[in-house]
């Protein structure tokens, strides 16, 4: 396997790399556990949107420097500074960092999987819970920290850890703000994985490779089609399958998929 090729400056708050078809970023703050500033929001908007431009890129990687994550909102940044009232306008960092954020890693046309190092708090968790898998380093531990700060789960939070772990759990796990370790995390089915911590940037580069080389367009389909099933009867969702599926069978990837269990070779799938 080829050296990963970096795309950004050294410095960047996004680092940005790209190995075979997969391209990673890495939240680069680890002084401040990679918490989210105004600035490093754009930069990962920025690196996102990149990405799903890409025809290069067949899945994302998204990890943490340092010891940490991600540990949610720079609670320091000025980004955070006060509204016309003179007191903190946290629905409009919202609407204007967070909102996007999770709609991105939501939509986006490739596989989004989730490499968590270290202490993943706030944002930096429902970060993690919005990509399509996720692998955590067995020291990692997930914090629904906002209501020891007096706010609510956001980036996602009330929609994702309910759908995740049902409302007992979510509610247990955003009420207390108790840290969660990644062996409880895996237990309560949030993370796809554990894995020693050395081995985790390999087997993370690794699930990515393979998603990299499956039919993006199908997976991406997956995600749609599993996401809509949420709100959708049974008959609706049968619907959706049925016009997702009609879809996908006239597409290059079907018919390369099928000529390859044919011949007996690898298939070779390029739809996006
Ligand atoms: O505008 C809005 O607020 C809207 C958006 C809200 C979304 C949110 O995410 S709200 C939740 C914000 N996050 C938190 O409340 C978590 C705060 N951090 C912590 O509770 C702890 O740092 C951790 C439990 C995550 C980790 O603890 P520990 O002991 O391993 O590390 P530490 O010593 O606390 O932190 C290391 C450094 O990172 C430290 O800096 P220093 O003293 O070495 O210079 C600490 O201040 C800094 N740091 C950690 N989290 C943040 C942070 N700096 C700014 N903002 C942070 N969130």
């Amino acid at each position: 396997m080829s050296e990963p090729t970096l795309l950004s400056s050294p410095d960047a708050l996004i680092l940005v790399a790209q190995r075979a078809a997969v391209r990673t970023l890495t939240l680069n703050r680890p002084a401040a556990l990679n918490s989210f500033t105004t600035d490093m929001h754009a930069e990962l908007r920025a690196a996102l949107d990149a990405a799903a431009a890409d025809d290069a890129v067949r899945a994302v990687l998204i990890t943490g420097a340092g010891r940490g994550f991600c540990a949610g909102q720079d609670l320091n940044d000025p980004g955070m500074a006060a509204g016309a009232d003179g007191k903190p306008d946290i629905g409009a960092v919202i609407e204007k960092n967070y909102r996007p954020l999770a709609l991105r890693i939501q939509s986006m046309p490739v596989p989004v999987v989730c490499a968590v190092n270290g202490v993943a708090a706030g944002a930096g968790a429902n970060l993690a819970f919005c990509c399509d898998i996720v692998l955590a380093a067995r020291s990692a531990s997930f914090i629904q920290a906002f209501a020891r700060i007096g706010l609510i789960p956001d980036c996602g939070g009330t929609w994702l850890l309910p759908r995740l772990v049902g409302r007992p759990r979510a509610l247990a796990l955003a009420l207390t703000g108790d840290k969660l370790s990644a062996a409880d995390a895996e237990r309560f089915g949030m993370v796809w994985q554990v894995v020693d911590d050395a081995e985790l940037p390999a087997q993370a580069q690794a699930l990515a490779d393979r998603l990299a080389a499956m039919p993006s367009r199908a997976l991406v389909a997956t995600r749609q089609a599993l996401d809509a099933s949420q709100s959708l009867t049974l008959s609706d969702a049968l619907t959706l399958e049925a016009r997702m599926q009609g879809e996908l069978g006239r597409a290059h990837d079907f018919a390369e998929g099928v000529a390859a269990f044919q011949q007996k070779r690898p298939a070779v799938f390029k739809d996006r």
